[in-house]
């Protein structure tokens, strides 16, 4: 019974006989002459893999034979023909690159590393050609990860709730320690290796009392074990640590950063960690950001509080990631002088220089917080002097919770390449985030993750592809969502040609659907307060969260404008600013989130704001109902438990965009007081 545990790595039988005929003639001898636990974990899984998948088992040999060989090996490899066959490619790889070539003459695969991280990655590439059923015969592929880090932060807490989740409960905690059974976490390992993730937090960055003694005796022999289990995957741990433990666990009575016992303090805390855990990554810190401790209690600023740790952290090679998600979460509604968007740049760039280099700021892709559509954040690109790594949400807080469909990537993709001119043309997100534009020592991508023990990880089962999805696109930004989803959809479900084609283009139409017959033209934030699921127009506008959209009997938006707003359009380098500012140019899809107009104002697609929402509400809810129909139409072609499984998700999808619809619909047509042109029911 197939519940989707194994993901993408499902290793099921071929259907095409002539490729497997194919694959025998190379699948034979697994040649490997030297030892490290990654190579190890590499060679098991090429081993398990190939048996599920041709139900052949490789003989192993640390010699190669005449012909049939696949070996694994690294630069320290002494084979003549891996010599042979790597020739000057060697020179293009870095430290987690691979090369993955056959050699026709010998029927062999050689996939080689310049260290045994690469070829890990490489093994996962080669069973994700040989399970998506491409031929071998004459590849030769050169790879190399774009960006350093490519991270993924748990917003689980030890009670085994996560913050955020929307798949059941934690895979590390329950009941205020560790789970019992670590396998799990193992077979969690393995899905992220298999897609390039190189690090991962364990606990939210919200710290709890618990949560604070993670760095703590109690409970650093489990971090350890945790991060034993990683790093044979080439995973490095991380935890997100409690601004103020001086004073929870350090019994100090201040957490202020200049303060020497307080640096003397986290000196000795990092020397106890790295005594556990000599290849600790690093720590995630939230300071002074939702009731959060921080710097700012001692009059300090966040280069004080972080450079403070990253003194701690420096002679072991840790880094700090310090999250910009900072604002006024206190806000008065009736104060239009603050504008949450501002706060992250306000706080931030005009600390440039001042942190020191193992220290990056953690930056969320858009200035307010995962919104359906929202801008790109100003920041990047805005701090040459200062390491950036950014933040995505694959949980889909507010893009439907993983019981409506909404597949993240070609947003994200938006957002890598958004052009921030920081150097001129040519400057786009990724550019930036990938160290290259301004040469930072550390630098990458994050994200908060959807995974929880639900047997499938994800809650719903087609939400597993944004979580690969992201480890490949963050692998490579340049890759095309096509490519992207193609292979993910081939290695879970098969290759038949209607399956593939079905869920292709229910997952490439699903953000467009959610963002209709949710939040219109990038206004946000029209959720129930707290969980964040389902419509609520004004949940959020009388409240302290600096989330407003201003909506009156007239008009609906956020100002924004250096003209006549709150200046945030100013923070983006000039082409931006005037792009933004000018409602003549500023795109129709996040006008509201950059301009206040009347709901009769023409958009550029030609209908009014209002019609628009109308249109958008109607279209959104057929096309929930098609993403149903479409699924339908797959009876007997997917296996029956996740059949059934995304049948019932997608049936909720339908039904709950028509609260959607309806709410949104009659809220703004009692409000404008303006008919729908073809006269649909609005109650
Ligand atoms: O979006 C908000 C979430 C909080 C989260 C916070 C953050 C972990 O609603 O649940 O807290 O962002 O990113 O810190």
């Amino acid at each position: 019974e197939n519940t989707g545990y194994e993901g993408w790595l499902r290793f099921s039988k071929l259907t095409n006989a002539n490729l497997e005929a194919e694959y025998r003639t190379f699948f034979k001898r697994l040649v490997m002459s030297e030892e490290s636990e990654i190579l190890g974990t590499a060679k098991e899984e090429l081993v398990k893999g190939i048996q599920a998948i041709l139900d052949t088992s490789l003989e192993c040999s640390d010699q190669a034979g005449q012909a049939s060989n696949i070996i694994l090996a690294t630069q320290n490899t002494k084979i003549d023909l891996v010599t042979t066959l790597v020739g000057d490619h060697s020179s293009q790889l870095n430290e987690e690159g691979y090369i993955l070539k056959t050699d026709k003459e010998t029927h062999s695969v050689l996939v080689y590393g310049k260290t045994d991280k690469g070829v890990l990655y490489g093994v996962f590439h080669l069973l994700r050609l040989v399970q998506t059923e491409v031929s071998l015969v004459d590849i030769e592929i050169v790879e190399n990860p774009k960006n350093q880090l490519r991270m993924l932060n748990h917003w689980d807490n030890m009670d085994g709730s996560i913050e955020r989740g929307y798949a059941g409960k934690s895979i590390f905690f329950e009941d205020n320690r560790f789970v019992e059974d670590f396998s799990r976490i193992k077979d969690y390992a393995r899905l992220l290796a298999s897609i390039g993730i190189n690090g991962t937090t364990i606990n939210n960055v919200n710290v709890h009392e618990v949560e604070t003694n993670l760095i703590t005796e109690e409970f650093l022999p489990d971090v350890a074990r945790v991060a034993d289990i990683f790093r044979a995957y080439g995973i490095k741990l991380f935890l997100s640590v409690n601004y103020a433990s001086t004073i929870q666990l350090g019994g100090l009575g201040t957490a202020d950063p200049l303060d020497e016992n307080v640096r003397h303090w986290w000196k000795e805390k990092a020397k106890e960690i790295y005594s556990y855990i000599p290849d600790f990554g690093g720590v995630v810190v939230k300071a002074d950001s939702e009731h959060r401790p921080g710097p700012f209690t001692y009059g300090r600023n966040h280069a004080d509080g972080s450079n403070m740790l990253a003194e701690a952290l420096e002679p072991f090679d840790g880094i700090v990631l310090w999250r910009c998600f900072v604002y006024n979460c206190l806000q008065d509604w009736r104060d239009r002088s603050i504008d949450r968007a501002r706060a992250a740049y306000d706080h931030f760039k005009p600390l440039d220089g001042q942190f020191k280099d193992n220290v990056l700021l953690q930056i969320k892709n858009g200035p307010m917080d995962f919104q359906v559509r929202e801008g790109v954040s100003p920041l990047f690109g805005a701090m040459p002097s200062t390491n950036q790594i950014l933040e995505f949400q694959i949980t889909q807080e507010y893009t439907g919770q993983q019981r409506h469909l909404c597949y993240l990537i070609p947003q994200w993709k938006e957002i890598l390449d958004f052009e921030t001119y920081a150097k001129g043309e040519g400057s786009p997100v990724k550019s930036v985030v990938d160290g290259s534009m301004y040469e930072y020592k550390y630098s990458g991508i994050t994200a908060v993750v959807n995974v929880g023990n639900d047997m499938n990880w994800t809650g719903h089962t087609l939400a597993q592809a944004n979580l690969y999805g992201y480890g490949r696109l963050i692998w490579n930004p340049d890759l095309s969502t096509e490519e992207i989803t193609n292979e993910w959809v081939k290695a879970t479900f098969g290759v038949d040609p209607q399956v593939v084609e079905t869920v292709t283009e229910m997952l490439l139409k699903s953000w467009s659907i959610y963002e209709k017959y949710t939040s219109p033209l990038g206004v946000g934030w029209m959720v129930n307060p707290n969980h964040h699921y389902g419509p609520n127009v004004d949940g959020y506008e009388y409240d302290r969260w600096g989330t407003y959209h201003f909506a009156d009997l007239q008009g609906i938006g956020v100002d924004r404008t250096v003209a006549t707003g709150t200046g945030y359009t100013g923070q983006y380098f000039p082409e931006n600013t005037s792009f933004y500012e000018s409602i003549e140019t500023c795109p129709d899809e996040l006008l509201l989130f950059f301009h206040h107009v009347p709901y009769t104002h023409q958009l550029k697609s030609g209908v009014s704001v209002i019609q628009h929402i109308y249109n958008t509400h109607f279209e959104g809810v057929e096309e929930a109902e098609e993403l149903k129909n479409r699924w339908l139409a797959l009876e007997g072609k997917v296996d029956d438990v996740r059949f059934r499984h995304v049948l019932a998700r997608q049936e909720e999808q339908a039904e709950h965009s028509k609260e959607w619809r309806d709410i949104i619909n009659t809220y703004f047509y009692r409000k404008s007081g303006i008919a729908d042109e073809l006269n649909r029911t609005i109650y």
